[in-house]
């Protein structure tokens, strides 16, 4: 077989990537190791920054988003046993979409099947050739059946686990990692969301954070050890637990009720540079990875594709390669930032295994100095709306 770009991976960053570029004439085909019911079945991200509902309805594939998604004007910070909101709207002019991965991954591949573009699913084995050649290739297996695809540039999209980031020589990568020691166990319940907009808890027992998926559907996470099994979480001790964190009024008027999915991820924050060698570009969660706490990986993954599309159709049509000579550099200034704010708001909402008094008494006076203080509260508006791009 043989095609413009082979994309690796159909998470969010490959899918996104496919429609921005079918949308400039582009060619691509999608490998992707699991089977599509697999992939939709992932809960993870819930909140997109307007530049990735901005993507969505470039490539056509916002309606569903707009009818179901819920904008939000703000987000709620609790601490002390109090809430203090702080006002996107007012603060920056911007909102937030509260829309779930899956959903997101459900439209795209929808409109890449309507569009009749090619992904192969199940493809087993998949390995990168010659990425630093004029002609790179990926291998995979089929339904046992050996399978090659050629192809001018290869986009690896395949996630923190994938095969993509091992092409890149080690000689030639740099990586940067900050592993931390907790973890987020996250139940899904078809229950109403205990408020309006998301609450982020900084409690002496942990963070929690008070999510949601619609008015009927609530997402929620509490700060667990990492060598904790979900299996040790029934559902009521999930509850007791999260609401112990919340202040009064939330724990006694939220809405408590079976789990339909509890998982436990850990916590890093990870990059890899360049995000380009030769023929292979990383996008996504294969070239960095952020804890969840400030609701960036998604839209970190939406901002490189952005990228790498526009410096793709600037190779083709213009047959210029300054876009894709600068990609690296271009996605990983932005990267770094969300880094930064996500680093900062999981060090300012998690406990420690070596806090100390003295440091959560440094964790409530920054929270309660940023909710009075209009500067702050615009510093982490802005970025949690998400910067431009
Ligand atoms: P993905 O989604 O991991 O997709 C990679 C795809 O590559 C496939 N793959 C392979 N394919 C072929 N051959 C191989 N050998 C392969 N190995 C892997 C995989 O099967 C998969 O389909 O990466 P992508 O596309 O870069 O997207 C990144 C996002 O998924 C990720 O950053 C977010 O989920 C992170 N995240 C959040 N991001 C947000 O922007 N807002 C949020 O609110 C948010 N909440 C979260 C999150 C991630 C979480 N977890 C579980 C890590 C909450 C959680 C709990
Ligand atoms: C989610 O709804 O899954 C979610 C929301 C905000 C975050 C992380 C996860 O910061």
């Amino acid at each position: 077989m043989r095609t413009q770009v082979a994309i690796i991976g159909s998470g969010p960053a490959g899918l996104l990537l496919g429609q921005l570029l079918h949308k400039r004439g582009i060619d691509t085909v999608i490998l992707e190791n699991r089977t599509k019911d697999y992939v939709l079945a992932r809960v993870r991200a819930g909140v997109l920054e307007q530049g990735t509902v901005d993507l969505l309805d470039a490539v056509g594939l916002g309606a569903r988003m707009h009818r179901e998604g819920l904008v939000h004007d703000g987000t709620e910070l609790c601490f002390d046993g109090r809430r203090h909101r702080i006002d996107f709207r007012e603060l920056t002019g911007k909102t937030v979409m509260v829309y779930g991965q899956t959903e997101v991954t459900r439209d795209l591949m929808d409109g890449r099947d309507a569009a009749g573009l090619t992904t192969v699913y199940g493809a087993e084995g998949v390995a990168l050739h010659d990425v630093a050649s004029e002609r790179p290739r990926v291998t995979y297996m089929k339904n046992g059946v050996p399978q090659e695809l050629v192809c001018d540039f290869i986009a690896g999209c395949d996630g923190f686990h994938g095969p993509s980031r091992q092409a890149i020589p080690s000689s030639v990568l740099k990586t940067y990692e900050r592993v931390y020691p907790f973890g987020w166990l996250g139940v899904l319940s078809e229950t109403p969301p205990v408020s309006d907009e998301l609450i982020y808890a900084n409690h002496e027992r942990g963070f929690a954070l008070c999510s949601m998926r619609s008015m009927t559907r609530s997402r929620y996470y509490i700060q667990c050890r990492l060598d904790e099994k979900e299996s040790e979480w029934s559902d009521d001790r999930f509850w007791d637990e999260l609401k112990r964190r919340l202040d009064d009024e939330a724990a006694s008027t939220i809405v408590t009720g079976p789990s339909i999915e509890k998982s436990i991820a850990p916590l890093r924050s990870f990059v890899a540079e360049p995000m380009r060698h030769g023929k292979l570009f990383l996008a996504g969660d294969s070239a960095h990875i952020v804890p969840p706490t400030g609701a960036k990986g998604l839209n970190l993954a939406a901002s490189d594709v952005h990228y790498l599309a526009n410096a793709l159709a600037e190779f083709y049509g213009e047959k210029s390669s300054a876009g894709i000579d600068a990609y690296s550099q271009t996605a990983l200034a932005r990267v770094w930032k969300s880094v930064r704010f996500s680093w900062w708001m999981t060090m300012l909402m998690h406990r420690f295994p070596d806090t100390q008094p003295f440091d959560y008494q440094m964790q409530v006076s920054e929270l309660d100095y940023l909710v009075n203080s209009k500067a702050a509260m615009t510093v982490l508006a802005e970025n949690y709306v998400g910067l431009p791009f």
